[in-house]
């Protein structure tokens, strides 16, 4: 498939299908010590940012659920969790905060991960 096929296709197949939002972290003993899978070899990994508002924290504080903005070229506003690169990440952050975050998606496996939030 020429490649912007298949940009096209992973951006119409990621979003917020994934049910269990924790379904895409490892988790370990207690609730602040856990890594996420790392990237396999290989994978395409693109970095964007957008904004929106906390709607729910995931137990343990491994994911967030944001209502976001557009995101041009990559998804329009919704409401998704995101799993996030560490726990602590979260700390300071409640529901109902304005927040601006970033955010890593693997092209190759679709899978998305928070690395940096702030509240706006
Ligand atoms: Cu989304």
């Amino acid at each position: 498939m020429p490649r912007l096929l298949v940009l096209a296709f992973l951006t119409l197949s990621v979003g917020c299908r994934r049910s269990d939002p924790n379904a895409t972290t490892t988790a370990a003993s207690g609730t602040s010590s856990y890594t996420l899978p790392a990237v396999p070899p290989g994978h395409h990994v693109v970095r964007y940012a957008s904004r929106g508002v906390v709607k729910a924290i995931g137990e343990g504080k491994k994911s967030v659920k944001i209502d976001h903005e557009d995101i041009p070229n990559f998804m329009k506003a919704m409401t998704m969790s995101f799993p996030v690169s560490d726990p602590r990440l979260l700390e300071g952050i409640a529901v109902g905060d304005k927040v601006s975050f970033s955010f890593a998606y693997d092209e190759d496996d679709t899978r998305t991960w928070i690395e940096s939030i702030k509240r706006d």
